[in-house]
Parts: C-alpha cells; sequence; structure tokens
C-alpha cells in the first residue's frame, strides 16, 4: 500500500566551482560568487525543513572536481547533520565531476546519508520522516571520470517497493552540449522498466523530458557562468496515496545570471542610453528577488546610435561606466553588468529603399536579389572575391572556407555597406 510523501530532487551543486576570468570585478562580487554554490547548499537545507520534505535525492556532480575541496566536504557534513536532526534522509550518486576514485577527507558522514556504490545498481529504501516506508532508491555512482557505458540497462525494479525513484546521472537522448556520459534514450527509460520517477543530473538546464514515468533533470543549484542563466534551484515533488506526481520548482541561487535586450531605436544619444540602461539595470534588480545578478545587455535593433556603436572603444567606455555606476548597490543585492553587446542596425526605412533611385537603393535591391537566390549569390560571392582567390597566399588560406561560405554573411554584408552609406549621408 503506499503513502504520500514528498521529496526533493536536485543535482549538480558543483562545491567550489571556480569562477574564472573576474580579476577585475570588485571584492564583494568576488566574494559572492565563490561562496554561491555553498549558499545555494545551505538554501537547500532551510527548504528541505521548512517545506517538511521526508528525503533528498542528489543526482550527482556535489563537488567540482574530483578532488574534493576540504571546505566542500566539511560544509556538506554540516549540512547533512541538520538535516539527520530533522529526520530527512540524503540519497546520493556521484557524478562525472566527482567520480568515487577521486581524492578526500576521512569525514563520517551521518548516518541518514546513503552514497551508492559504483559497482552497480544499488537500491535502498526511503521512510517517510513519521516512519513509513515511502519508496525504493535507486542509484549507481561513476567510479572514474569517464563512464560511456549506459548505466540505466542496468537498472531494475525491487517490485515488493510501493514507489520506484531511480537515480542517473548521464546524457538522456544525447544533447550536444554535454559529455556523452551513461548516455540512454528516452524510451529507455519510460518503456516499461517499472521506475516511477528517473531523478536525472548532469544537464545543468533544468527539464521535464516525461511524466508517468517521471523523468527530470532538475538543472544545476546555482548558475556559474554567462551561459547558465535564468534561476536555478531544486524539485520539490509530491506524491499522493494514489501515486499522482506533482513538481514544483524552487529557486535556490544566490546569485542569478540574466540576459536582457534593449531597444535602440528611439534613443538619440549615450547619455540618454546610459540613462535608460540604469532603468534596466533597477528594474532587473527588482526581479530577482533579493539575489544579486550577474546581468549581460544586449542592445538591439536599428537606431540613430548604430554607427556609434559600431566603436569598440565607445562599448568598453559605455560598459565601464554602466560598472562604476552599478556594481555595488546598498543593502545585500547588486548588480554587475559583465557584458554588453551589440546587436544592432542603422536606422534604414527597408521599403523605401526597395524604390529609392540611389546607390544605396541599387546595393540594397542587389543584395535583396541574392539573398532570395542560391546559386545566384554564390556566383556573385565567387566573382567578387575572384582577385584575392587567385593570389597564391591568399588563395590557399580561404580555400577551406570557402565551401562553407556561410549564409549569414550575406545580410551582414548587406547591413554593413547599406548602412555605412546611409549612415555617412546622415552625418553630412
Ligand atoms: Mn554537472
Amino acid at each position: 500500500m503506499s503513502v504520500s510523501f514528498r521529496f526533493i530532487h536536485a543535482a549538480d551543486l558543483h562545491l567550489d566551482s571556480p569562477f574564472r576570468g573576474l580579476a577585475k570585478a570588485p571584492g564583494r562580487v568576488r566574494e559572492a560568487l565563490a561562496d554561491s554554490t555553498f549558499a545555494a547548499l545551505r538554501q537547500l537545507t532551510v527548504a528541505a525543513i521548512r517545506e517538511h520534505a521526508d528525503f533528498i535525492v542528489l543526482a550527482g556532480d556535489l563537488f567540482d572536481e574530483a578532488d574534493r575541496s576540504l571546505r566542500a566536504q566539511l560544509m556538506l557534513v554540516r549540512e547533512w547533520e541538520k538535516l539527520e536532526e530533522h529526520g530527512i534522509g540524503v540519497f546520493i550518486i556521484h557524478g562525472n565531476h566527482d567520480p568515487l576514485n577521486g581524492a578526500r577527507a576521512a569525514l563520517k558522514l551521518p548516518p541518514n546519508v546513503y552514497v551508492f556504490g559504483a559497482e552497480q545498481m544499488e537500491y535502498m529504501p526511503a521512510y517517510r520522516r513519521s516512519g513509513e516506508l515511502a519508496a525504493f532508491i535507486y542509484g549507481r555512482s561513476y567510479g572514474t571520470r569517464v563512464m560511456t557505458e549506459n548505466m540505466a540497462a542496468g537498472y531494475r525494479i525491487q517490485p515488493e517497493a510501493p514507489f520506484h525513484i531511480a537515480l542517473l546521472h548521464g546524457n538522456v537522448n544525447g544533447d550536444g552540449s554535454h559529455d556523452p556520459y551513461a548516455p540512454c534514450t528516452l524510451g529507455e527509460l519510460t518503456g516499461g522498466k517499472g521506475f516511477d520517477y528517473w531523478a536525472l543530473g548532469h544537464i545543468h538546464h533544468r527539464s521535464v523530458l516525461h511524466t508517468y514515468p517521471h523523468v527530470v533533470y532538475s538543472g544545476n543549484t546555482q548558475g556559474r557562468n554567462p551561459r547558465e542563466i535564468g534561476a536555478k534551484g531544486c524539485y520539490i515533488v509530491d506524491v499522493s496515496a494514489s501515486r499522482a506526481i506533482e513538481l514544483k520548482f524552487l529557486p535556490l541561487d544566490r546569485v542569478r545570471w540574466h540576459e536582457q535586450s534593449f531597444s535602440i531605436a528611439a534613443v538619440s544619444s549615450e547619455q540618454e542610453l546610459l540613462q535608460q540602461l540604469d532603468g534596466v539595470i533597477d528594474q532587473v534588480l527588482a526581479e530577482a528577488e533579493g539575489r544579486s545578478v550577474m546581468l549581460r545587455l544586449i542592445l538591439t535593433d536599428r537606431g540613430p546610435l548604430h554607427q556609434k556603436l559600431s566603436d569598440p572603444a565607445v562599448v568598453s567606455t559605455l560598459l565601464e561606466q554602466l560598472q562604476e555606476g552599478r556594481q555595488i548597490l546598498s543593502g545585500e543585492a547588486w548588480v554587475l553588468v559583465h557584458g554588453l553587446e551589440v546587436n544592432t542596425g542603422a536606422v534604414l526605412n527597408l521599403q523605401e529603399l526597395a524604390v529609392e533611385d540611389s546607390f544605396a537603393g541599387e546595393l540594397y535591391r542587389l543584395s535583396a536579389k541574392l539573398a532570395e537566390d542560391e546559386t545566384l549569390w554564390r556566383e556573385f560571392a565567387k566573382e567578387a572575391v575572384g582577385q584575392v582567390a587567385s593570389h597564391a597566399k591568399l588563395g590557399r588560406l580561404m580555400q577551406a572556407k570557402w565551401d562553407e561560405l556561410p549564409r549569414r554573411w550575406l545580410a551582414q554584408a548587406q547591413e554593413l555597406t547599406v548602412g555605412a552609406i546611409r549612415g555617412n549621408d546622415r552625418d553630412v
């Protein structure tokens, strides 16, 4: 017979992740980033106690390095002792970043913690805090960093268990942005193996791949670089007595990496741009609900400032200004603008340009025609670079790139040429 229970699924804590390339950032920012993976761990403990979780499952990569830092190990033990006091179990597998063969201190773990071995899949009963059997947890750790074997293939349920939760650190359906470790397909996990919930780790982006059975990546608990944007945390999973599953995402991150676009269409001066970006930063901070933010601003659209923004020196000065004004704010939270990307264009009225009797108009019509006809554009491009191609050295250099001439180059060339001509017209 089943009972209702609640557990937390988290993965990829990457404790003590180094934050590179921030030598120039102010001390307060560097300290907060260095502490951020630990802060997320502390939040996890707080959440488990506050939400009355019965147990926690951690799907690998608790540590960033195979040779675990002592600081990370000591903090884990301290947090797990707090959970022990509340009768909350912790079930752990290790992943490619923290395989079992890594160096570690001889620390005694509290009795509420179970670490799965690397030899084969093991299983353990998990109980509600009030003592009833809730589920069986199944798992297998990485023994070494590289695990190319399909680990899921060796997972089997124990039929007598009331509910089956499998822990797996691996790449489901070959996500190209992560190492192909413990590869398997979604079909293998959902096709009749009998597990109710696959608690996955390894892919840092949170996603629910399937429901009934549930196949879930909780994502990492704290963003660690400009690519890991948005809220990061864990799932609180409620299982009812009738085995219905409900997932609630809970953010744990203390510093959030964020990208924000801003249109320059209505901005006429650098000063105005800075003022408006200040407003954007204020809003980002307000929406972060007390967290600090590592912010990348992306300027978009066509606007009168485009020509000036084409100068990298102008952009780096603007970035410096934004950083000086905003990196430290009163109170706990801050925003650091770590990047300013310019993705803008010159003010062009394309409809007018299409019929305009001018050199810019001619050029625009030609590029529009080439954009429609792949063969024509390749012929045109070949002729245009003909002289360079016949040059002994340059020709050889270009040869490799020639066959895969990217389509986007045409759009960039149009923007550069028409934009420059039109921009100069306006300056006169
Ligand atoms: Mn990871």
